[in-house]
């Protein structure tokens, strides 16, 4: 927890205070709107380089090419800028997320921080030590009705797949309080475990843009799934929510066919 806490606030100075004025496109992904910044790749550099210098047998996986076995056990999941377009464009949302995982790649993730520079939070959790945002303790909003919830999510980048995501949210958003697209999973994660969302759910999502959040929502008391019931979250579909409101929620999603494109 102390590393990733260090290694998280250090590359968030340097992002926050660092940012060339003329930020541009270093390169694309998945599509042309699929961006990456010259300062995504020196976060994650800046990030993998401090925990390697601590703890050189750990093993690594990283947004932007990171990827090292590693033989101690531990594998660092790291997305060295979640919210890279909020980012590019000078929006405060986006967020620093490293997460710890124990037991290789379908190992348990014990440790989860996300650092939200521009906002002064850094939440974090430890497995069964509670989540917490700068100091305070965190926990998920009670359950509303339904038709009360306030969601987030999130699309894609690929045309087909916002396509279909549009479709779920014109047939879900008569449904509920309302629906926020904030740009930053983990982010929004800790949204729902600061109680600022009751829910959120997305699909398409990357293990860094989760590991560390869905921790720490869970830590918060949030229930955070996938598609069917007891299925964990994964790229087909996240949702997490209080646990009154997930089931329903899921199964909405789950009708809707929101785990398609
Ligand atoms: C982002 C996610 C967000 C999703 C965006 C993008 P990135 O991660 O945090 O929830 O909707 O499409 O994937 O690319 O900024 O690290």
């Amino acid at each position: 927890m102390d590393l990733a806490l260090r290694a998280a606030h250090q590359a968030g100075v340097f992002l926050r205070d660092g940012r060339p004025d003329d930020l541009g496109v270093a390169a694309t992904k998945s599509s042309a709107v699929d961006v990456v910044t010259e300062m995504d790749i020196a976060s994650e550099k800046m990030i993998t380089g401090f925990l390697a210098e601590h703890r050189p047998d750990d093993g690594f996986l990283g947004e932007e090419g990171a990827s090292v076995q590693g033989s101690s056990g531990v594998q660092w999941v790291i997305d060295p800028i979640d919210g890279t377009v909020n980012y590019l464009y000078g929006r405060p949302a986006w967020a620093v997320s490293i997460a710890a995982r124990v037991g290789g790649a379908d190992g348990e993730t014990v440790v989860g921080v996300v650092h939200a520079p521009m906002q002064g939070e850094t939440f974090r959790a430890a497995l069964g030590e509670g989540a917490y945002v700068n100091d305070r303790p965190l926990k998920v909003r009670p359950a509303p009705p339904f038709e009360q919830a306030l969601l987030g999510t999130g699309f894609g980048y690929l045309t087909e797949r916002r396509v279909r995501q549009a479709e779920v949210v014109r047939q879900l958003i008569p449904q509920v309080r309302d629906i926020r697209r904030g740009g930053s999973a983990a982010i929004d994660l800790c949204d729902v475990a600061a109680g600022r969302l009751d829910a959120y759910y997305e699909r398409g999502l990357n293990p860094w843009d989760l590991a560390a959040g869905d921790l720490i929502a869970r830590e918060a008391g949030a229930v955070v799934g996938g598609r069917a019931p007891g299925d964990a979250p994964s790229g087909d579909l996240v949702v997490a929510a209080p646990p009154a409101l997930f089931e329903p929620l899921r199964a909405k999603l789950d009708a809707l066919g929101a785990w398609h494109d």
